[in-house]
């Protein structure tokens, strides 16, 4: 017996309103689950969910005493990572997609959903999560409600966002909400027993941003089942924030504070994904003198403020982290952050029940149950946890995370960085000439790809402007107009641009930049820069600094290495800006011309260097 309108709201809480409860019964009605269920975000749902998901091995509980309230979850190889192959943006023109997203009709689109979706949540519960991105009820903040066939989702949600009855309440009130349906897409058969990752070898990762909804099929992982993440604070929020006059950005938060007098400093930074958002995030600063703390490490909605400054929040509660390569020697506090109430997956096991991956800390293993679930040894010669395995914790377990991290207002942005992985030709730090060259640093961002996304060749390098090419949700030509715009708008209190990479190495493979903590000395720099107390040189790709002001002690950084981490190749540069070029046409007449502009410009000083 399918759920019946009746069901629906029996199960609802009593102040649902009746758009809701027509929404739901509408995606009942066609995915015909067995039963429904409303997440109100409770300790009683979670203990309930998780213990279920451990009686049916969709969860292993981790020791009790090493990692408490803790789970470890293995998906299929099929379903590791976002597929941006499946992902589509339905925008009534295909023009409002634009060359860098794959578009699809709406109403084809809708037509093809509907067919996957008709019976798709037979023999499972569908469970329905009212969700808040950003803090509840807060002026920057949005709605949303996620229906799901996946408890592993609620579970994730119940970490990622603010989960259940207080954003029901909200709703209730009359707030507007954005509507996410979301289904493994694997139908159980009366008796059919299910698997312990149940997904579908067909994925559709879909959005409509003119009426702000999302509906996804097929997988259970990250971001193309969490749909308050990547589909609704990234894709979604981008189209309306284009529309509001506001902006959503794939950005982390961090309050630098400098003791010497009190003053903060907010920076925010693009990088694309797994490129160190969260290391950069929760930086333990190795100068004297400054404390970092965190405010986000992956998302960050801006708006101007009463003042005219851009003012940022983070729109997650938690952070859904990149595992291998974290430890307490590269970022101590993600290690804290993740002690217990957490989920892991797709990390190894170990004999102790514990998670295991590499680049953790210790000796590794003898002995592990690797990600596929089978026993591993260091002779298997194979990965124990899958690179784009994750951590899921709760943000407020952060030991740094920033006493305003949950103010409604956001904070008040000081400089803007843009990186990515460029082991050549992109000095370690550079500021913008002017706004317009901010975006253009922006919009021709590189970086070699990681393992974030299954479908793209892990190593090569990519475009990947303002790290949004696999969420901006429209016109990504658009999208560098709409920072033009809000540059022109907000004038000198639009907070300064920053090149920077810490992944520069030199001929022969070595690192030039130690990075971890001791980004900390950039940041120092470009605070310094913000406050108005340094000067810098004009170089070829933006201003650098001057060896003499930049805070090296301690480190074993040489003159002749600062310069390899500034050298400039101009015929690189030449062929780089003629491959930007033609990137730059693939989005025809709807490039702005103040970024063709700076191109110009750019070539300028290029020539400039080679007399
Ligand atoms: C992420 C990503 O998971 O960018 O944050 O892929
Ligand atoms: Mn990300």
């Amino acid at each position: 017996m399918s759920v019946t309108e009746q069901d629906v709201r029996a199960a609802a809480p009593a102040n649902t309103p009746e758009d809701v409860l027509a929404w739901v019964a509408e995606v009942a009605a066609l995915t015909t689950p067995d039963a429904i269920e409303f997440s109100d975000g409770t300790q009683e749902e979670w203990d309930r969910l998780t213990s279920l998901m451990v009686e049916t091995g969709v969860f292993t509980r981790l020791n009790e005493e090493k990692r408490p309230n803790s789970f470890l979850a293995r998906s299929l190889p099929s379903d590791v990572a976002r597929v941006e192959s499946r992902t589509f943006i339905c925008s009534e023109k295909e023009e409002d997609a634009g060359p860098t997203n794959h578009w699809a009709d709406p109403v084809e689109m809708k037509a093809t959903l509907k067919e996957k979706f008709t019976g798709c949540m037979k023999g499972r519960t569908m469970y329905v999560i009212p969700f808040s991105m950003g803090p509840l009820g807060g002026p920057i903040s949005q709605l949303g409600i996620e229906i799901s066939d996946s408890p592993y989702v609620v579970c994730n949600m119940r970490i990622m966002t603010r989960m259940g009855k207080e954003a029901m309440d909200l709703i209730a009130e009359g707030k507007p909400w954005v509507p996410a349906v979301h289904s493994v897409g694997v139908p159980l058969e009366d008796g059919q027993e299910d698997t312990t990752w149940p997904c579908n070898d067909e994925k559709y990762i879909t959005h409509f941003p003119e009426t702000n909804e999302i509906w996804s099929f097929g997988s259970g992982y990250g971001g193309n089942a969490l749909l308050g993440k990547k589909c609704f604070a990234l894709r979604i929020a981008s189209t309306m924030a284009k529309r509001d006059g506001w902006m959503a950005e794939h950005m982390l938060i961090l309050r630098l504070t400098r003791e010497s007098d009190g003053r903060q400093f907010h920076i925010t930074a693009a990088f694309p994904s797994a490129c160190g958002k969260t290391n950069l995030a929760m930086l333990e600063p190795t100068i004297p003198g400054y404390k970092v703390e965190t405010v986000g490490d992956d998302i960050a909605w801006m708006r101007p403020g009463p003042d005219g400054r851009l003012y940022a929040i983070n729109p997650e509660a938690g952070f859904f982290g990149v595992a291998p390569g974290t430890s307490y020697s590269t970022n101590p506090m993600a290690m804290e952050t993740m002690k217990a109430n957490s989920i892991f997956t797709n990390v190894a096991l170990t004999d102790d029940g514990d998670v295991w991956w590499e680049g953790i800390d210790g000796e590794v293993p003898a002995h592990l149950i690797d990600w596929h679930g089978n026993d591993w040894t260091p002779e298997s010669g194979e990965k124990a946890a899958h690179p784009n395995s994750r951590f899921t914790v709760p943000a407020s377990q952060c030991p740094i995370i920033c006493s305003d991290w949950e103010a409604p207002e956001g904070v008040a942005v000081d400089a803007i960085l843009f990186g990515g992985r460029r082991a050549s030709n992109v000095p370690l730090v550079a500021e913008q000439y002017e706004p317009a060259h901010g975006v253009f640093i922006g919009a021709s961002v590189a970086s070699e790809v990681t393992a974030a996304a299954t479908d793209v060749k892990a190593g090569a390098l990519r475009h990947d402007p303002f790290a949004m090419l696999p969420f901006c949700g429209y016109n990504m030509a658009d999208y560098w107009g709409h920072w033009l715009d809000m540059q022109a708008k907000l004038g000198d209190k639009f907070p300064k641009a920053y090149q920077v990479n810490w992944f520069r190495k030199d001929d022969e493979g070595n690192w030039l930049w130690p990075g971890y903590g001791d980004n900390s000395r950039v940041l120092d720099w470009i605070v310094r820069r913000v406050a108005g107390e340094v000067e810098a040189i004009d170089g070829v790709t933006g201003r650098y600094p001057k060896f003499e002001d930049f805070n090296l002690d301690g480190l074993d950084v040489t003159e002749e290495s600062w310069a390899k981490l500034f050298h400039i190749c101009p015929d690189a540069w030449a062929a780089e800006m003629d491959d930007t070029e033609e990137y730059f046409k693939t989005f025809g007449d709807k490039v702005p011309a103040p970024i063709l502009e700076q191109l110009a410009k750019f070539r300028e000083r290029i020539a400039a260097a080679r007399d």
